[in-house]
């Protein structure tokens, strides 16, 4: 097993991101092989539970109200409706299902309650339940983990550097803070960030260094290429070449070698051919379903006929045991032993 480490310089990762492309996928392919079963793709699906109109201006994002992207405010969605997404998604073989809230921050209020009904009804399913519903106090994290969240997505986006070109309305403080509060109630931590939003090369290298020095690394790291949204400010951004989303993706790999790494958002604008190099270079996550939260995703047969053409199967939920289990703190003893 390759050794986890939480020291990673901006150099070290720079070497590691510049190096020729083909050594760089070979090497995140041999860590790959060395850590994970490597043919196990966990599909994750999408569901956006409370839609548009949020207070935020992420520079890229449909549902800030700010901009006129023509994605309408939406009230949060009736537990039955997301029981029943829940159950479509896992006949289809999702093992975990994300639920999304345009919020800025989540307030202690019915809606929060209604929350934490639906991460109760979708823990029984037997499915991973994420949650992304912006900032957090540590009582609401520890209220979502009582109510059986296993993980909670909250991505850094750019490195801390950029973040004031792309938002202004927190802080990346803001977004580290929260982090801290979801590891502290012990749900697995989901975040990442976004390619193509204009950043430099040396912004990525910075936001995978800010990620691999957590304390512990997130359990699972997504990197979206940026969808462009008529409307927003990022609108006119120039799609992300696959060949960077590949260098992302192998860097990521080959620093978070423990990591499940999602290749998340864009997935329309790519073929199977250039997804499959995606796999190759150590994704082991997808999003499936229709829709990712406002913008269009593969069709989910398209994906399975992907899956069986490239032999890749998809992960069971909770593979490394449920929170709380016994295997899942001696994980994590291991891992902070290492750390
Ligand atoms: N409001 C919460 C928050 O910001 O944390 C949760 C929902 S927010 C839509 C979740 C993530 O979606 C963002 O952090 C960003 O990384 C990603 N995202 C939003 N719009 C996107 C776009 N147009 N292209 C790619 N990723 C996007
Ligand atoms: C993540 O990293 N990407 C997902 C999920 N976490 C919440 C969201 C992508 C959103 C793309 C734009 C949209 O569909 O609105
Ligand atoms: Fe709001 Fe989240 Fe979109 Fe930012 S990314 S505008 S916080 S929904």
């Amino acid at each position: 097993m390759t050794e986890v480490r939480n020291n990673w310089t901006q150099d070290e990762i720079a070497e590691i991101y510049h190096s020729p492309l083909l050594d760089l996928v070979y090497r995140a392919a041999t860590i790959h092989r060395e850590n994970k079963d490597y043919s196990e793709v966990q599909i994750s699906s999408l569901i956006s539970i409370k839609t548009g109109g949020c207070t935020e201006d992420c520079a890229y994002c449909p549902q800030a109200a700010r901009y006129n992207t023509g994605v309408g405010v939406h009230a949060i969605m009736p537990k039955h409706e997301v029981v029943a997404a829940a159950e479509r998604a896992k006949a289809g073989g999702a093992s975990r299902l994300c639920m999304g809230a345009a919020w800025r921050e989540v307030r202690d209020n019915r809606d929060f309650d209604k929350v934490l009904d639906m991460v109760k009804a979708v823990n029984e399913l037997d499915m991973e339940v994420c949650c992304t519903l912006g900032m957090l106090t540590e009582s609401q994290a520890q209220r979502l983990a009582d109510a059986g969240l296993y993980a909670y997505n909250h991505n850094l986006d750019t490195s801390e550097d950029d973040y004031k070109r792309i938002i202004t309305t927190r802080t990346y403080d803001d977004r580290l803070r929260t982090l801290e509060h979801v590891r502290k109630a012990k749900i697995t931590v989901c975040s990442g960030g976004i390619i193509g939003l204009g950043e430099t090369v040396e912004d990525r290298i910075s936001m995978l260094k800010t990620l691999s020095n957590l304390p512990k690394h997130p359990e699972s790291v997504p990197i979206n290429a940026l969808v462009p949204v008529k409307g927003t400010p990022l609108a006119d951004q120039p799609r992300v070449a696959i060949w960077d989303m590949v260098r992302m993706i192998a860097t990521a790999r080959i620093i978070m070698p423990r990591t499940v790494v999602r290749l998340s958002a864009g997935r329309t604008e790519m073929s199977t051919l250039e997804q499959a190099f995606c796999f190759m270079a150590g994704a082991n996550s997808i999003f499936a379903g229709d829709k990712l939260l406002t913008t269009p995703n593969p069709a989910f047969a398209d994906d399975m006929a992907m899956f069986e053409l490239l032999g890749l199967t998809p992960r069971k939920a909770f593979k490394n045991g449920r929170p709380n289990e016994a295997k899942e703190v001696r994980e994590m003893s291991i891992n902070e032993v290492i750390g």
